[in-house]
């Protein structure tokens, strides 16, 4: 960089740098534009909130808590972060809410700060079995060196065994009992784990990340209410919002608030991103106003969708409880550590359709399992019904198992998709405004 009559001029490579990461992030929004975004841990965002993240608040602070803040100047935050937490208590129906964190992830950090210390004994689901890599000894529960035992596992059913769990918990007595996934098909039948988690003085965590927009919207399940003590989640995957997280707690106990509270700030944040919080709190508007019709819209797909691949031909999990009572539906493509969920992810992104593997049931290696993971919480948002979702799954019959070419059926989904551009489910959906650019 270089100061030339009086104003400063970049050098042709570092400006050349900077074009590069816009060209990209053009390249990208291209991308899920013209294709099927069907990662079940992604969504987009609304034409409002898509201008508050990009707003000035981006570059402030506000530690603390509404009208107990370090710094000046907060006083616009504070009516924003204070009509967040009562719309986050009303959506979520929780006597408690913090939404302050900056994922689902930084949720749980914080969550294991408040409710266990360093050794203590703790209960989740593994990551082989599709819990999330904060419920690991490689993440939060290893960071907050904690005692990991996992439950035993159902495959037929697709969700922890009761009765194991709840034996496991009896017997090791852990302090925190955790529940959840990111692989997560089915509600957890939480009152047995709870009752046996109760009885020992265990805390019940559970972690809705995936979920949230399905427990909010009233088709999943009711964790505060069948014994969850806390709940964390992720603002930005079947609840539509910006990236960033929740902290709920079915708890009326002020101290147990604080601890909630301290965790997150100083505990884990300092800055929580203020254009996010803001960005949360519209979208819990727009929740409360369209999130049970987005909520039942999304089941409805993912039903229609899964009976559709199974129809095709494929091999979809969970056939015996009608594949799937969440967003998500799970397919295997060959034997268990194959890696042909690798390759089938690999070419379905070559035809538009961006999906990611998963370690299925009996897989042990991470990076060649043998499936997909797929989402329809943001074909969903657009607009695509339960007819879509047979043309959807016929597009995936044509790539993986009648091998056509996927460049050929690019300008299939690119065709398909360009009816549906405009975000749903939000205020302003009548403008022509869809996918960020
Ligand atoms: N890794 C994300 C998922 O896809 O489930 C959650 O953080």
């Amino acid at each position: 960089m270089s100061r030339q009559n009086g104003s400063w001029s970049p050098s042709e490579k570092t400006f050349g740098k900077a074009m590069q990461v816009l060209d990209a992030t053009a390249s990208s929004g291209e991308l899920y534009r013209n294709g099927l975004g069907m990662i079940a841990s992604e969504n987009i965002v609304s034409p409002m909130v898509q201008k508050i993240v990009a707003s000035d608040l981006h570059g402030r602070y506000a530690e603390g808590l509404p009208g107990r803040r370090y710094y000046q100047g907060c006083n616009d935050f504070d009516t924003i972060e204070s009509l967040g937490i009562d719309l986050a208590k009303s959506v979520f129906n929780a006597p408690f809410a913090n939404i302050q964190s900056t994922s689902g992830t930084v949720s749980n950090i914080a969550a294991l700060k408040a409710l266990a210390k360093p050794g203590d004994k703790i209960t989740a689901v593994s990551t082989a079995d599709g819990g999330h890599i904060s419920h690991a000894r490689m993440g939060a529960v290893g960071l907050r060196d904690l005692d990991l035992s996992t439950y035993p596992w159902d495959e037929e059913r697709m969700e922890p065994d009761i009765d194991g769990a709840c034996a496991l918990i009896r017997e090791i007595k852990p302090k925190v009992s955790l529940i959840g996934q990111s692989v997560f098909l089915f509600p957890t039948p939480l009152k047995e784990i709870a009752d046996a988690a109760h009885e020992v003085g265990s805390t019940v965590m559970y972690d809705g990340a995936h979920v949230l927009g399905l427990i909010a919207g009233g088709v999943f399940q009711d964790p505060l209410r069948e014994g969850a003590d806390v709940m964390t989640g992720s603002s930005h995957k079947t609840f539509p919002g910006p990236q960033g997280g929740f902290l709920l707690s079915s708890s009326e106990d002020e101290k147990m608030h604080k601890r909630l509270n301290n965790a997150i700030f100083p505990g884990v944040c300092s800055s929580y991103h203020l254009h996010h919080v803001a960005g949360k709190v519209v979208a819990l508007a727009e929740f409360e106003e369209y999130g049970q019709s987005y909520a039942q819209d999304i089941i409805k797909n993912a039903q229609s969708f899964a009976q559709a691949l199974a129809a095709e031909g494929f091999d979809v999990l969970a056939e015996s409880r009608n594949y799937t009572a969440s967003h998500q539906v799970l397919t295997r493509h060959g034997g268990k550590d194959s890696g042909a969920g690798a390759k089938a992810a690999d070419l379905l992104e070559q035809a538009g359709i961006i999906t990611n593997m998963n370690m299925l049931p009996g897989d042990t290696k991470a990076l060649s399992p043998s499936g997909l993971r797929l989402g329809v919480q943001e074909l969903t948002r657009v607009g695509m019904g339960t007819n879509e979702m047979e043309e959807v799954a016929a597009l995936y019959a044509r790539v993986l198992l009648h091998n056509e070419n996927p460049s050929d059926i690019k300008e299939d989904v690119k065709n398909l998709k360009s009816n549906f551009q405009i975000i749903r489910y939000c205020f302003n959906d009548s403008q022509q405004s869809g996918y960020p650019l």
